[in-house]
Protein backbone atom coordinates (compact mmCIF):
# COMPACT_ATOMS: atom_id res chain seq x y z
CA UNK A 1 0.00 0.00 0.00
CA UNK A 2 1.21 3.53 -0.66
CA UNK A 3 0.76 4.68 2.97
CA UNK A 4 2.15 2.80 4.34
CA UNK A 5 5.34 1.64 2.03
CA UNK A 6 5.45 6.00 2.03
CA UNK A 7 5.99 5.46 5.76
CA UNK A 8 8.71 3.01 5.52
CA UNK A 9 10.67 4.89 2.49
CA UNK A 10 10.60 8.33 4.97
CA UNK A 11 11.92 6.42 8.09
CA UNK A 12 14.63 5.20 6.36
CA UNK A 13 15.60 8.60 5.11
CA UNK A 14 15.65 9.78 8.80
CA UNK A 15 12.94 11.99 8.78
CA UNK A 16 10.48 12.34 11.43
CA UNK A 17 6.91 12.69 10.83
CA UNK A 18 3.87 14.44 12.45
CA UNK A 19 0.29 13.66 12.20
CA UNK A 20 -2.00 16.56 13.00
CA UNK A 21 -4.97 14.99 14.62
CA UNK A 22 -8.54 16.39 13.80
CA UNK A 23 -11.56 15.68 15.98
CA UNK A 24 -14.79 15.69 13.95
CA UNK A 25 -16.30 16.38 17.30
CA UNK A 26 -14.65 19.42 17.47
CA UNK A 27 -13.90 20.70 14.22
CA UNK A 28 -16.67 21.65 12.01
CA UNK A 29 -16.12 21.86 8.22
CA UNK A 30 -16.85 24.86 7.25
CA UNK A 31 -13.65 26.36 10.17
CA UNK A 32 -11.24 24.58 8.19
CA UNK A 33 -9.58 27.45 5.86
CA UNK A 34 -7.47 29.03 8.21
CA UNK A 35 -6.32 25.63 9.88
CA UNK A 36 -5.29 23.99 7.28
CA UNK A 37 -2.97 26.93 5.78
CA UNK A 38 -1.10 26.74 8.67
CA UNK A 39 -1.14 22.78 8.89
CA UNK A 40 0.08 23.01 4.89
CA UNK A 41 2.61 25.41 5.68
CA UNK A 42 4.11 23.56 9.06
CA UNK A 43 6.38 20.00 9.10
CA UNK A 44 3.45 18.02 10.06
CA UNK A 45 3.41 15.00 7.23
CA UNK A 46 0.30 13.41 7.64
CA UNK A 47 -3.87 14.25 8.78
CA UNK A 48 -5.34 11.62 10.78
CA UNK A 49 -9.27 11.77 11.46
CA UNK A 50 -10.71 10.48 14.88
CA UNK A 51 -12.48 10.72 18.05
CA UNK A 52 -12.96 8.43 20.28
CA UNK A 53 -17.40 9.78 21.01
CA UNK A 54 -18.39 10.39 16.77
CA UNK A 55 -21.48 9.14 16.60
CA UNK A 56 -22.75 9.88 13.13
CA UNK A 57 -21.38 10.20 9.69
CA UNK A 58 -19.39 13.63 10.13
CA UNK A 59 -15.85 11.67 9.60
CA UNK A 60 -16.60 11.15 6.19
CA UNK A 61 -17.68 14.62 5.48
CA UNK A 62 -14.71 15.64 7.33
CA UNK A 63 -12.37 13.96 5.21
CA UNK A 64 -13.87 15.44 1.89
CA UNK A 65 -13.50 18.98 3.16
CA UNK A 66 -9.56 18.34 4.60
CA UNK A 67 -9.20 16.60 0.68
CA UNK A 68 -9.98 20.14 -0.49
CA UNK A 69 -7.39 22.05 1.32
CA UNK A 70 -4.57 19.87 1.43
CA UNK A 71 -2.49 17.15 -0.44
CA UNK A 72 -1.52 15.90 2.69
CA UNK A 73 -2.47 12.29 3.30
CA UNK A 74 -5.37 11.55 5.41
CA UNK A 75 -5.60 8.69 7.46
CA UNK A 76 -8.64 7.10 9.78
CA UNK A 77 -7.66 6.57 13.30
CA UNK A 78 -11.24 5.54 14.11
CA UNK A 79 -13.16 5.75 17.53
CA UNK A 80 -15.55 3.25 16.27
CA UNK A 81 -16.85 1.39 13.10
CA UNK A 82 -18.95 4.40 12.39
CA UNK A 83 -16.18 6.47 11.34
CA UNK A 84 -14.64 4.12 8.70
CA UNK A 85 -14.16 6.18 5.88
CA UNK A 86 -13.60 5.49 2.24
CA UNK A 87 -13.03 8.91 1.24
CA UNK A 88 -9.30 8.53 3.21
CA UNK A 89 -6.18 7.38 2.10
CA UNK A 90 -5.72 4.66 5.09
CA UNK A 91 -7.33 3.44 7.87
CA UNK A 92 -5.09 2.40 11.02
CA UNK A 93 -7.19 -1.06 12.02
CA UNK A 94 -6.65 -0.96 15.71
CA UNK A 95 -6.98 -3.49 18.10
CA UNK A 96 -6.76 -2.07 21.29
CA UNK A 97 -4.15 -4.83 22.97
CA UNK A 98 -3.33 -3.34 25.99
CA UNK A 99 -6.85 -3.85 27.46
CA UNK A 100 -8.91 -6.99 28.15
CA UNK A 101 -12.31 -5.78 26.42
CA UNK A 102 -13.09 -8.21 23.90
CA UNK A 103 -15.13 -5.40 21.76
CA UNK A 104 -11.53 -3.43 20.99
CA UNK A 105 -9.71 -6.67 20.47
CA UNK A 106 -11.90 -8.18 17.99
CA UNK A 107 -15.76 -7.50 17.84
CA UNK A 108 -15.50 -3.94 16.65
CA UNK A 109 -13.28 -4.97 14.11
CA UNK A 110 -15.49 -7.88 12.87
CA UNK A 111 -18.56 -5.10 12.44
CA UNK A 112 -16.13 -3.46 9.94
CA UNK A 113 -15.87 -5.63 7.73
CA UNK A 114 -18.92 -4.89 6.15
CA UNK A 115 -18.27 -1.05 5.49
CA UNK A 116 -14.70 -1.62 4.21
CA UNK A 117 -15.97 -3.73 1.47
CA UNK A 118 -16.01 -1.89 -1.81
CA UNK A 119 -13.60 0.81 -0.44
CA UNK A 120 -10.42 1.49 -1.75
CA UNK A 121 -9.31 1.87 1.77
CA UNK A 122 -5.69 1.34 2.81
CA UNK A 123 -5.99 -0.52 5.82
CA UNK A 124 -2.97 -1.17 8.24
CA UNK A 125 -2.78 -3.46 11.38
CA UNK A 126 -1.93 -1.46 13.91
CA UNK A 127 -1.68 -2.26 17.88
CA UNK A 128 -3.06 0.23 19.90
CA UNK A 129 -1.70 0.56 23.47
CA UNK A 130 -2.85 2.71 26.36
CA UNK A 131 -0.23 3.85 28.83
CA UNK A 132 -0.96 5.37 32.43
CA UNK A 133 -0.92 9.27 32.44
CA UNK A 134 -2.16 10.86 35.68
CA UNK A 135 -5.78 11.09 34.24
CA UNK A 136 -9.08 9.29 32.89
CA UNK A 137 -8.49 9.85 29.27
CA UNK A 138 -12.24 9.69 27.16
CA UNK A 139 -10.75 6.83 25.07
CA UNK A 140 -10.30 4.49 28.83
CA UNK A 141 -14.11 5.58 29.03
CA UNK A 142 -15.39 4.58 26.16
CA UNK A 143 -13.58 1.41 25.69
CA UNK A 144 -13.89 0.19 29.24
CA UNK A 145 -10.08 -1.05 29.87
CA UNK A 146 -7.05 0.42 31.74
CA UNK A 147 -3.74 1.66 30.59
CA UNK A 148 -0.67 -0.04 31.14
CA UNK A 149 1.03 0.86 34.32
CA UNK A 150 3.64 3.43 33.57
CA UNK A 151 6.43 1.63 35.85
CA UNK A 152 5.86 -2.04 34.32
CA UNK A 153 8.12 -1.42 31.52
CA UNK A 154 9.11 -5.03 30.77
CA UNK A 155 4.85 -5.94 30.37
CA UNK A 156 4.33 -2.89 27.95
CA UNK A 157 7.19 -3.90 25.38
CA UNK A 158 6.30 -7.37 25.81
CA UNK A 159 2.53 -5.82 24.88
CA UNK A 160 3.88 -3.98 21.54
CA UNK A 161 6.23 -7.29 20.74
CA UNK A 162 3.03 -9.53 21.37
CA UNK A 163 1.87 -7.48 18.39
CA UNK A 164 4.39 -7.11 16.04
CA UNK A 165 4.55 -11.14 15.97
CA UNK A 166 0.96 -11.45 15.47
CA UNK A 167 1.56 -9.48 12.46
CA UNK A 168 0.98 -5.53 13.13
CA UNK A 169 2.53 -2.96 10.69
CA UNK A 170 2.31 -0.25 13.11
CA UNK A 171 2.45 0.38 17.07
CA UNK A 172 0.59 3.32 18.60
CA UNK A 173 2.02 3.98 22.05
CA UNK A 174 -1.58 6.85 23.19
CA UNK A 175 -1.66 8.29 26.77
CA UNK A 176 -4.71 9.80 25.45
CA UNK A 177 -6.42 12.52 24.22
CA UNK A 178 -5.53 15.67 26.36
CA UNK A 179 -3.50 13.49 28.72
CA UNK A 180 -1.64 15.07 31.76
CA UNK A 181 1.70 13.34 30.98
CA UNK A 182 2.78 12.04 27.87
CA UNK A 183 4.52 8.97 27.06
CA UNK A 184 7.60 8.86 29.20
CA UNK A 185 11.08 8.43 27.15
CA UNK A 186 11.73 5.33 28.78
CA UNK A 187 9.13 3.26 27.32
CA UNK A 188 9.07 4.81 24.32
CA UNK A 189 13.11 4.22 24.62
CA UNK A 190 12.42 0.30 25.12
CA UNK A 191 9.42 -0.29 23.06
CA UNK A 192 11.56 0.87 20.26
CA UNK A 193 14.46 -1.10 20.98
CA UNK A 194 12.60 -4.33 20.61
CA UNK A 195 10.34 -3.65 17.41
CA UNK A 196 11.03 -3.48 14.00
CA UNK A 197 8.02 -2.20 12.87
CA UNK A 198 7.39 2.21 12.77
CA UNK A 199 6.30 3.37 16.23
CA UNK A 200 3.77 6.05 16.65
CA UNK A 201 3.24 8.29 20.07
CA UNK A 202 0.84 10.10 20.84
CA UNK A 203 -1.60 11.73 23.72
CA UNK A 204 -0.78 15.26 25.85
CA UNK A 205 2.37 16.14 23.73
CA UNK A 206 1.84 20.51 23.91
CA UNK A 207 5.31 22.24 23.36
CA UNK A 208 8.07 21.79 21.03
CA UNK A 209 10.80 20.07 23.65
CA UNK A 210 8.21 17.40 24.38
CA UNK A 211 7.69 16.70 20.59
CA UNK A 212 11.73 16.27 20.41
CA UNK A 213 11.33 14.06 23.27
CA UNK A 214 9.62 11.82 21.77
CA UNK A 215 11.76 11.79 18.99
CA UNK A 216 14.85 11.63 20.32
CA UNK A 217 13.55 8.94 21.97
CA UNK A 218 12.25 6.94 19.02
CA UNK A 219 9.00 7.90 17.95
CA UNK A 220 8.84 7.76 14.53
CA UNK A 221 5.83 9.27 13.67
CA UNK A 222 4.29 11.84 16.43
CA UNK A 223 0.06 12.57 16.64
CA UNK A 224 -0.72 15.81 18.17
CA UNK A 225 -4.31 17.21 18.24
CA UNK A 226 -5.74 19.14 21.31
CA UNK A 227 -2.61 21.44 21.49
CA UNK A 228 -3.06 22.43 17.79
CA UNK A 229 -6.91 22.54 18.48
CA UNK A 230 -6.66 24.95 21.34
CA UNK A 231 -4.42 27.15 20.15
CA UNK A 232 -3.23 27.20 15.64
CA UNK A 233 0.15 29.29 17.17
CA UNK A 234 1.62 26.23 17.81
CA UNK A 235 1.86 25.08 14.32
CA UNK A 236 4.26 27.86 14.38
CA UNK A 237 6.01 27.57 17.26
CA UNK A 238 7.37 24.12 16.14
CA UNK A 239 8.76 25.66 13.54
CA UNK A 240 11.31 27.11 15.48
CA UNK A 241 14.46 24.91 16.68
C1 LIG B 1 -4.96 11.17 20.82
O1 LIG B 1 -2.67 10.71 20.59
C2 LIG B 1 -3.67 11.56 20.17
O2 LIG B 1 -5.41 9.96 20.34
C3 LIG B 1 -3.36 13.00 20.37
O3 LIG B 1 -3.53 13.44 21.69
O4 LIG B 1 -4.98 15.47 21.65
O5 LIG B 1 -3.39 15.09 23.54
O6 LIG B 1 -2.52 15.72 21.29
P1 LIG B 1 -3.60 15.02 22.05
Amino acid sequence: GMFYNHILQLISEGKKLLAVLIDPDKVSPNNLSGFMQKLNQSMATHIFVGGSTVDDNSTDVLVSSIRKYTQLPIIVFPGDVIQVSGNADALLFLSLISGRNPDYLIEKQIEAVSKLRGTQLEVVPTGYVLIENGKETSVQRVTQTKPLKRDNIQYIVDTTKAGELLGMKLMYLEAGSGALHPVPPKIIKAVKQELTIPLIVGGGIRSKQQLNLAYNSGADLVVIGTAFEENEDFFDEIKKL
